[in-house]
């Protein structure tokens, strides 16, 4: 088993600087290392970079560095797809959300060389769902599954030449949505578990109907898990919290379900803003919540089996 870590340190599409402390906070906290302890052969790649660039003009004047998304896209598309072609499973470490925009783009481009769907399981407070038009506040990482699903409004971002079906994406733990992003939510159909739902129901029936669906469609499955998915009082290291987020015990369960199904063949970690942690607490629990993702187990026990 083969895993790559990929650091993407872009802080541009947050609001407020840190994030591209993500990777170096993500590396002290030992993600290699305790991988490796759990048998995966891990290549750290290092991180991506871009040139400088001049600035992008827009009709909507609250984008600020668009051209800097733009680039990052650019970079990260093609480096994500050879990192899904050549590792088993890559890892992401982010950096702001913007960069799913490229993780996504990149890793669905290597799920249609191998003729199967991609599926998208998105752990976030946000839907991050505008279109460079639709944002308000014109942080561009408030738009990357609108960009990768295939969505208008993106003139100025690279075009797309692989989008992932709404359909096949999945969302939990949304508790922060704006007027624009929930009229794609209606039109668009996108399965989103919001934390009310996962009040009532629990993490668990959501989440085993959406691995029967990819196991089902044979489809590549890439987990894209923003720091704010979880509440503000275990993981205070991001910029944009949201009261009320899931719990420890709500992500170690997604994360050794998502182990036993077998299915996941890429992941971001993002957000992660080390500027605001304190003594690295939010960095080694993503540590932790990869690694039980990855193999690591409180008890051996029966695996479910999602086969098709
Ligand atoms: C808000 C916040 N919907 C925006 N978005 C995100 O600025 O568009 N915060 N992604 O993390
Ligand atoms: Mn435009
Ligand atoms: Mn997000
Ligand atoms: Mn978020």
């Amino acid at each position: 088993k083969t895993c790559a870590l990929l650091g993407a340190p872009i802080e541009t599409g947050a609001s407020q600087p840190g994030c591209i402390m993500g990777p170096a906070s993500l590396r002290t906290a030992g993600l290699a290392r305790v991988l490796g302890e759990l048998g995966w052969q891990v290549s750290d790649l290092g991180d991506l970079g871009i040139p400088t660039v001049a600035p992008l003009p827009h009709a909507n004047p609250a984008l600020h560095h668009l051209a800097e998304a733009r680039a990052w896209i650019e970079a990260l598309t093609p480096a994500a797809h050879a990192a899904a072609r050549d590792h088993d499973l890559p890892i992401f470490m982010g950096g702001d959300h913007s960069m799913a925009a490229g993780t996504v783009a990149g890793v669905a481009r290597h799920a249609a060389d191998l003729g199967r769907p991609q599926f998208v399981l998105w752990l976030d407070a946000h839907p991050d769902l505008h279109s460079l038009h639709s944002t308000t506040s014109g942080n561009l990482h408030g738009t990357p599954v609108a960009y990768f699903t295939g969505a208008e409004g993106f003139d100025a971002y690279p075009t797309l030449t692989h989008a992932v079906d709404p359909e096949n994406v999945c969302m939990m733990g949304i508790r922060s949505v704006d007027p624009a992003e929930q009229a794609r939510i209606t039109d668009t159909g996108i399965e989103v578990h919001d934390m009310r739902a996962i009040d009532e129901t629990g993490v668990l029936a959501p989440l085993r109907a959406f691995l029967a669906r990819v196991a089902k469609a044979n489809g590549l499955l890439h987990v894209s898990f923003d720091v704010d998915f979880l509440d503000p009082g275990i993981a205070p290291a991001v910029g944009t919290t949201v009261p009320g987020g899931a719990t420890f015990r709500e992500a170690h369960l997604i994360m050794e379900e998502l182990c036993d199904s077998g299915l996941v063949t890429s992941l971001d970690l993002v957000e992660l803003n080390p500027f605001l942690d304190e003594r690295g607490r939010t960095a080694s629990l993503l540590c932790d919540l990869t690694a039980s993702l990855m193999g690591r187990r409180v008890l051996d026990r029966m695996t479910r089996s999602f086969a098709a």
